[in-house]
């Protein structure tokens, strides 16, 4: 491809709405544009880079065992009835009306779709397992699309689902997809963990997320040194190790607090650090109300308390049916006394003298001692880990970090195919649900990811597995025609053995081709000038490097094939 017909137009200033280095690379590099909110058009540099992660993920699918099919964008709404989701999903589904006034979804997801299809057409345990996959754009009407393609209304999704008997089967599939991740992402050249996630929204009862460490991500995990445990944060266990607190419990005291509302309102009134006062949260849980406590410097992790709870539905309180219940409001409430349900977390039992509402509107509590002031319902837990906290593998401290989630696996079991009602026979000729599990890989966010790893200040450095192309061909000055020559005779040799190459034969100053090529991040530059030419030598360079080699020009195509099948 020569650069003078390459459609690239770069930007010299980045937009002011892009906060991340992979979306403002994207959009400055000529990768893509903003048609919407959460909306892009992928330009030809991009579309190849979609294409080349696209082929790995379909190889490694392929070699597990999977087969590519296509389903529709548009899924009529009867289907997700079935599963009860139309309503689940409120406001995140696109939603359209056709001429005769049924109703559809722009595909968030393809459950219900393929849940269905599987079911119409596969009727014996002998037609199982199988693995059925497509690459096809998803759509969701994120509240705040943000970060470019990070979290795009529209994006890029590969979804894989498996279908099996029982669930020995559905661990098999798990596994291969498990393995062929980790190819995927070796392959990618990404930094990236695995760790242990939570399934509760979707349903099913085991979840790895893959994630790309970056300090922008949006997923928080903790993980052992050891290299025994890693997590997200709300799916880590938290374990409380009760070291014994000898503090001499005071008397408990009521205090008047004028307005004192938030942690950080007491924190400041009655100089006592958040680690020693407690929250005091309320939610109904299956329609009764019920009060969660935690340490005022800890978040509540909602789908611990759900699965602590044994409810189906919960969402918090709001503050008229708090006020009729316990008295107080909202900055008001505290476990002591209080005439609902009450869970602690696990730390709290250890806290000695601590502080809290006194479910009076304007006072608190102080030097208050669980056990002796309030008994819990129980002590569970209920929090979001945090680094420092201890690995419940081997009890030695986590590390905490960022990242992209740009995998995520699930089991599902049978929760779709019972909604749905499907079923196939068995080996006694009984009818069975089918046992499912589903797997996700985010292409769009993936190339996003992988420049948040692969940058500098000149611009993106793509790993040569997934560049637009793999070598860039700049001569100094096109107008010259020792230079031009020997810049196209390299070209079509290069081309000659599978190799793309871009040309850059712009009438360009040298400076400015090499910013372009920087910035687009071709991985290998082979620069034509007047001086080299002379001694019958280009310079190489490598975009992750700073060194520039002087090539003879017969060898020069082997260097570059060396190159390339080291990357
Ligand atoms: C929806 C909407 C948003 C959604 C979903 C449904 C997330 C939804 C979870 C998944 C799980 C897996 C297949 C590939 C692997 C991941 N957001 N999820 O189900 F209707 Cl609006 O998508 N799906």
């Amino acid at each position: 491809m020569k650069f003078s017909e390459l459609f690239c137009p770069t930007l010299r200033e980045v937009p002011s709405e892009a906060e991340t280095v992979s979306h403002q690379l994207l959009l400055r590099a000529g990768y893509i544009r903003k048609a919407g909110a959460g909306i892009y058009s992928y330009l030809p540099l991009a579309q190849r880079v979609l294409r080349k992660i696209e082929t790995i993920v379909r190889e490694e699918m392929d070699r597990a065992g999977g087969q590519e099919l296509l389903m529709p964008i548009i899924q009529p709404r009867e289907l997700w009835e079935q599963t009860g989701r139309w309503d689940v999903y409120g406001d995140e589904m696109f939603r359209l009306v056709d001429r005769h006034q049924r109703h559809f979804a722009l595909g968030p997801t393809h459950e219900e779709i393929i849940t269905s299809l599987v079911d119409n057409d596969v009727h014996s345990y002998r037609d199982l397992p199988l693995l059925l996959y497509q690459i096809q754009n998803k759509y969701r009407d994120e509240i705040r699309p943000r970060f470019g393609l990070m979290r795009g209304r529209e994006f890029i999704m590969k979804d894989l689902y498996s279908f099996d008997i029982d669930e020995e089967g559905l661990d098999i599939s798990y596994r291969k997809m498990y393995d062929a991740y980790h190819r995927i992402f070796q392959r990618l050249k990404l930094q990236y963990r695995v760790v242990e996630a939570d399934s509760g929204a979707i349903g099913g009862n085991e979840s790895h997320e893959f994630v790309v460490l970056a300090d922008t991500g949006e997923s928080e995990i903790v993980y052992c040194e050891n290299g025994d445990y890693a997590a997200n944060v709300e799916k880590a266990a938290c374990v409380y190790k009760d070291e014994g607190n000898d503090e001499a419990p005071l008397e408990m005291q009521k205090i008047h607090t004028p307005g004192m509302r938030t942690i950080k309102d007491l924190v400041e009134f009655t100089g006592q650090p958040e680690q020693r006062h407690v929250k005091t949260l309320t939610y109904y849980a299956d329609g009764e109300l019920v009060a969660a406590v935690l340490r005022g410097d800890r978040e509540l992790n909602e789908i611990k308390l759900k699965q602590v709870l044994g409810c189906r539905e919960l969402y918090m309180a709001d503050d008229a049916a708090v006020r009729e219940a316990c008295g107080a409001g909202f900055g008001s409430l505290g476990p002591v006394g209080l005439n609902i349900k009450v869970y602690a977390d696990l730390e709290v039992a250890g806290m000695r003298n601590l502080t809290c509402g006194a479910n009076e509107d304007d006072y608190h509590f102080i030097n208050v001692n669980p056990g002796r002031d309030f008994v819990p319902e129980d002590y569970v837990d209920i929090r979001n880990a945090v680094e420092g906290d201890l690995c419940p593998v081997c009890g030695k401290p986590l590390q905490a970090t960022r990242g992209i989630e740009v995998g995520h696996i699930f089991k599902l079991g049978t929760k779709y195919s019972e909604a749905m009602n499907a079923t196939v026979l068995d080996q006694k000729g009984q009818a069975v649900p089918l046992v499912m599990g589903c797997y996700g890989i985010g292409i769009s966010r993936t190339m996003a990811a992988s420049i948040e790893q692969n940058h500098d200040e000149n611009g993106i450095i793509w790993p040569m597995p997934i560049a637009p192309f793999q070598v860039i061909i700049v001569p100094v000055n096109a107008k010259k025609e020792d230079q031009m020559s020997t810049a196209l005779a390299l070209y079509n040799q290069l081309q000659e053995q599978g190799v793309e190459v871009l040309l850059d034969d712009r009438d360009e100053r040298a400076g400015v081709k090499f910013k372009d090529a920087d910035l687009i991040g071709i991985p290998v530059r082979i620069t034509v000038g007047p001086k080299a030419l002379q001694e019958n030598q280009v310079e190489v360079k490598k975009r992750w490097e700073n060194e520039i080699q002087h090539v003879a020009i017969d060898q020069v195509v082997d260097a570059i094939l060396e190159i390339i099948h080291q990357g």
